[in-house]
C-alpha cells in the first residue's frame, strides 16, 4: 500500500484568498477537481505531470495507480457509466498520452463523460521533437468531444470548468485537457468561474412540444409500434419513464447491446436484445413494425444490417439529444430532438393514448415461445450459456455485470437478466478487448457495496492483466471469470463460418494458467472446470471481501446465435432454432 503522507485539502489554504495568494497551476487542478465533487481520479505520473503528482500528494483526493494508462482511463469509463458521472485521468506527455487513445475513442463512441489531463512538455519546447513530446491535441481531436491545451495559467480554471460542463451535458463526451509542464508548475492567483457561459455549445434537451405532440398521434394509429431503447435511455436516467410510457402506450420494446437494463428483464413487453446476436423475435419486431421508436440509439450497423432493408414499413421516430445523430442512417419522419427521461416526462404528461397493438402483442408472444435463445447442453463440457445462466441466477440478475469484446460478450447479453438499470458496462462501439477488466475496477470504486463481476474473454483479459496489481494494492472486490475456450472466440467463429474453417492466428496455445498468474499477483484464483465447480465458486465469491479470478473452461467450438451475417437483413438471421444453422 502506498505509504504517502496526506498533509491538507487545497480547500483549507486557498478559501478565503482565492485572488490574493497565488497558487501553482498544479494545486488548481486538485482545487477545481474538489469542487467539481470528484471522489476518485485514475492515472499514472511521468515526467510532464510531476508537478500535479506533487501537487496530487498534498491532498486528501483519493488517485488510483493503474498500471497502464489505458488500464486507467477504462477504469474512468467503468465508474462513469455506472454513476453518469464523469471519470477524471491523469496521465503525463507522450507515451502516457498515447496509451489513452483506445479509452478516449471507447469512450467518445459510448458517449461516456471523461475529463482527462494529459501533461505536456514546457511550452517552449512544445514543436521541437522534446523528450517525451507528442501531439496531444491533434491526435485526440476526432476522438474527443472537446479538446484544449492551456497557454496562459489564468485559463487554466476555466477550462476545467468548461471540461466538466461539456464533458456531462447533451450528448456526453470524453474532453481532454493538455497541460504544459510550466503552465502546472507557474503561480498565479486562482478563481474558480461559478458558471460556464459558451456560445457555441448549447444543447437543446427539452424537446419540442409540436413534435411530441405529432409522436402522440402516430403512435395512437400504429398497430405494429415498437421501441427502440439505447444507451441514452440509461444515460438520462430515463428508464423508469420509459418502462411507464411502454405499459401505458402499450409498445413493446427491445433494445441496442448497450441498452441493457433500461427494460427490467422479464417485463412481458420486452423482446430482448435485437441486432446481430438479437433475439428472433427483436428482429422481427423491427421487420414487421409500423412505427419504430428510437429513443437514445443512433442504429448503428449491428443493430440495422443491412440498411436498405432495415424496418422496411415503419414510419421512424428518432429521440436523440444529438440533433446530428437524427436521419445520420436512417430516414425519420418524426425527428425529436431532446434529452430521452424529459421526451418521455413530456410524453406522459400528454396523457397517453394507446396504440392499437393487442393483436401484435399476441404475434410477438407466440414468436417468444416458438424461437427462445437456445444452445445444445450436452452435460459432458461447460458450455457458456449454461455457465451465464447459472451466474445469472446465483447473482439474482443484481451484479454490476463489465465484459470485454467477443463471444463472452454477447453471451452476457443474451443471458444474464439485467433487472436494473446501469449495471452493464460494455465496450460497444469501438469494441475494445481489454476493457472489461479495468472497467469493473472503476465500476467496483463506485459502489464498494455491490458485487461487481467482469466477464472476459482469456484473450482480452491478457490485454490489460496488470491490473491484477491494483486491485490486490487497494484492496477492490472485483471477481474475474474468465471464459477460457483457448482461442479468440468470436474471430475463430467467423473464420468457421465465412473463411471455411482456415482458423488463422486464432488459437490461444499459450494461455498461461490464469489462476497461477492472479496467486502471483497475490489475488485469488480458482480454475472450473464443471458447473458444480462453477456454481460454488460464484457462491464462495459472493461472500469473499477481495478480488478473485475464477478461470472457467468452456467448451472450445461454441458459438453465439442467431446471429446476422454482415451484409444481410435482420430477418435473414441463422441459427434461430436448434438444428437451424
Ligand atoms: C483491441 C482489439 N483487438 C482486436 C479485436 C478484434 N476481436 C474482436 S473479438 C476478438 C476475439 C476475442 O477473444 P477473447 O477475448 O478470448 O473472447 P471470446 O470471443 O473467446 O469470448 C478479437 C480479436 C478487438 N475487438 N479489440
Amino acid at each position: 500500500m502506498t505509504t504517502k503522507v496526506k498533509t491538507r485539502t487545497m480547500s483549507e489554504e486557498t478559501h478565503g484568498s482565492l485572488k490574493s495568494k497565488p497558487i501553482r497551476g498544479a494545486e488548481m487542478i486538485f482545487e477545481s477537481l474538489e469542487r467539481e465533487k470528484v471522489e476518485v481520479i485514475f492515472g499514472y505520473p511521468g515526467g510532464a505531470a510531476l508537478h500535479i503528482y506533487d501537487a496530487l500528494y498534498q491532498t486528501n483526493m483519493k488517485h488510483i495507480l493503474a498500471r497502464h494508462e489505458q488500464g486507467a482511463i477504462h477504469m474512468a469509463e467503468g465508474y462513469a457509466r455506472v454513476t453518469g458521472q464523469p471519470g477524471v485521468v491523469i496521465a503525463t506527455s507522450g507515451p502516457g498520452a498515447t496509451n489513452l487513445v483506445t479509452g478516449l475513442a471507447d469512450a467518445y463512441m459510448d458517449s461516456l463523460p471523461l475529463v482527462v489531463l494529459t501533461g505536456q512538455v514546457a511550452s517552449g519546447a512544445i514543436g521541437t521533437d522534446a523528450f517525451q513530446e507528442a501531439d496531444v491535441l491533434g491526435i485526440t481531436m476526432p476522438i474527443t468531444k472537446h479538446n484544449m491545451q492551456v497557454r496562459d495559467l489564468n485559463d487554466l480554471p476555466r477550462m476545467i470548468k468548461e471540461a466538466f460542463y461539456i464533458a456531462t451535458n447533451g450528448r456526453k463526451g470524453p474532453v481532454l485537457i493538455d497541460i504544459p509542464k510550466d503552465i502546472s508548475g507557474g503561480e498565479a492567483s486562482y478563481e474558480y468561474p461559478e458558471k460556464v457561459s459558451l456560445r457555441g455549445f448549447k444543447p437543446t434537451t427539452v424537446p419540442n412540444i409540436l413534435q411530441v405532440r405529432r409522436m402522440k398521434e402516430a403512435v395512437a394509429q400504429a398497430k405494429k409500434p415498437l421501441i427502440l431503447a439505447g444507451a441514452g435511455v440509461l444515460h438520462a436516467k430515463g428508464h423508469q419513464e420509459l418502462v411507464t410510457y411502454a405499459e401505458q402506450a402499450q409498445v413493446p420494446v427491445t433494445h441496442t447491446l448497450l441498452g441493457l437494463g433500461a427494460m427490467p428483464a422479464g417485463h412481458p413487453q420486452f423482446l430482448g436484445m435485437c441486432g446481430m446476436h438479437g433475439t428472433y423475435t427483436a428482429n422481427m419486431a423491427i421487420q414487421e413494425a409500423d412505427l419504430l421508436i428510437s429513443i437514445g440509439a443512433r442504429f448503428d450497423d449491428r443493430v440495422t444490417g443491412r440498411l436498405d432493408q432495415f424496418a422496411p414499413h415503419a414510419k421512424v421516430i428518432h429521440i436523440d439529444v444529438d440533433p446530428a445523430e437524427i436521419g445520420k442512417n436512417v430516414p425519420t419522419e418524426i425527428p425529436i430532438v431532446g434529452d430521452a427521461k424529459q421526451t418521455l416526462s413530456m410524453l406522459l404528461e400528454e396523457d397517453v393514448v394507446s396504440a392499437q397493438s393487442s393483436e401484435w402483442m399476441k404475434q410477438l408472444n407466440k414468436w417468444q415461445e416458438t424461437y427462445p435463445l437456445w444452445y445444445e447442453d450436452d452435460e459432458a463440457t461447460l458450455k457458456p450459456q449454461k455457465v451465464l445462466e447459472t451466474f445469472s441466477e446465483l447473482t439474482d440478475g443484481e451484479a454490476i455485470v463489465t465484459t470485454d469484446v467477443g463471444q463472452h460478450q454477447m453471451w452476457v447479453a443474451q443471458y444474464y437478466q439485467f433487472k436494473q438499470p446501469n449495471r452493464w458496462v460494455s465496450s460497444g462501439g469501438l469494441g475494445t478487448m481489454g476493457f472489461g477488466f479495468p472497467s469493473a475496477i472503476g465500476a467496483a470504486l463506485s459502489q464498494p457495496d455491490h458485487p461487481v463481476y467482469a466477464v472476459v474473454g482469456d484473450g482480452g483479459f491478457q490485454m490489460n492483466i496488470q491490473e491484477l496489481a491494483t486491485v490486490k494494492d487497494y484492496n477492490i472486490p472485483v471477481k474475474t471469470i474468465v471464459l477460457n475456450n483457448g482461442s479468440l472466440g468470436m474471430v475463430r467463429q467467423w473464420q468457421e463460418v465465412f473463411y471455411e474453417k482456415r482458423y488463422s492466428e486464432s488459437m490461444l496455445n499459450q494461455n498461461p494458467d490464469f489462476a497461477k498468474v492472479s496467486e502471483s499477483f497475490g489475488v485469488k484464483g480458482l480454475r472450473v472446470t464443471t458447473i458444480k465447480e462453477f456454481e460454488e465458486a460464484i457462491t464462495h465469491s459472493l461472500n469473499y471481501d477481495g478480488p478473485m479470478v475464477i478461470d472457467v473452461a468452456i467448451t472450445p467450438g461454441e458459438n453465439v446465435f442467431p446471429m446476422v451475417s454482415p451484409g444481410t437483413a435482420l430477418h435473414e438471421m441463422v441459427g434461430i432454432s436448434k438444428g437451424g444453422m
